[in-house]
């Protein structure tokens, strides 16, 4: 996927409403973050020293941790997430992913309850890289703390998966010298990595674990059902049951027909644009 013509179609979609695709709420999943943490601590002398108890250790990402995205019905003081983008281009999109944790470095300053959120005037600063996204702190320390340069972008009606790099913002760089941590303007400098793993609903569907809603999963499914498995136990009441099956087979159904709909939607627009996910609906070879 081209990040320069998702980025510009994001842009011009953020004004304009678009009725013609469809559109996916992210609902949950987790972002997971590596921060370079020699060159941190090399640069500012600030060391991570703790984590509050809704970080997950590690993250996906090598030496990372994860905060878990928050549901579009989190109540205060967790912000709900109102990210929402067309399928199967992350294009146009709107709102922000909201997350719930903190880390603290030299067991004073806490910052987390990060938002990822978008803002075009700050696309293609430092130096070009920053996409307009960024990530910023929402507890006693209140700012944008990174800027994200995109290094990737998978979008489905399944999956949201975007990555990149976290760059020093300018209002850290600012928060930086003003705390002593340093004498240099780090803005841009990239500090970490950021995996976002969005979850758009249809991931409880998805047993066979190929990002992929389509046949593999519904024969897994029904082979957990078959041999009354707890994978089965879709309702999650503890039994298993019919109601299980059918629950299963609605949202399936429901997140296949999303995600046809969005490929023959952007067939339609004539994009030729590269997707690694046009490869055939019956596409089961990881159910073994
Ligand atoms: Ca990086
Ligand atoms: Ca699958
Ligand atoms: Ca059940």
């Amino acid at each position: 996927m081209r990040i320069a013509s998702v980025l510009a179609a994001g842009v011009i979609g953020l004004g304009a409403s678009v009725a013609s695709a469809y559109q996916v709420d992210v609902e949950g999943g987790q972002t997971s973050v590596a921060l370079d943490t020699e060159l941190l601590e090399a640069a500012t002398g600030l060391v991570v020293t703790g984590a509050s108890d809704a970080v997950t250790i590690p993250g996906t990402l090598a030496e990372s941790v994860a905060f878990p995205i928050n549901a579009r019905d989190a109540e205060s003081p967790l912000l709900p997430t109102t990210f929402s983008y067309d399928a199967p281009e992350l294009a146009p999109f709107s709102g922000a992913i909201e997350h719930e944790g903190t880390i603290t470095f030299n067991d004073a300053i806490t910052v987390g309850n990060f938002t990822i959120g978008f803002d075009g005037a700050r696309a293609g600063s430092l130096g070009g890289l920053a996409s307009g996204f960024f990530v910023a702190s929402n507890t006693a320390v209140e700012a944008i703390l990174f800027d994200i340069e995109l290094t990737g972008a998978t979008t489905g009606a399944a999956f949201l998966e975007v990555s990149g790099n976290l760059l020093v913002s300018p209002e850290f760089a600012q928060i930086l010298i003003d705390l002593e941590a340093t004498a240099d303007d780090l803005s841009g400098a990239d500090v970490g990595d950021a995996l976002v793993e969005g979850d758009t609903g249809c991931s409880a569907v998805e047993v066979s674990g190929n990002g992929k809603i389509n046949f593999g999963d519904y024969a897994r499914f029904l082979r957990f059902y078959v041999r009354d498995r707890a994978e089965a136990d879709f309702d999650g009441s503890g039994d298993i049951n019919r109601r299980d099956l059918f629950g299963f087979l609605r949202q399936f159904i429901d997140c296949v027909q999303r995600d046809r709909w969005a490929r023959k939607i952007y067939k339609r627009h004539g994009d030729d644009m590269d997707d690694d996910r046009d490869d055939d609906d019956d596409d089961d070879e990881d159910d073994d």
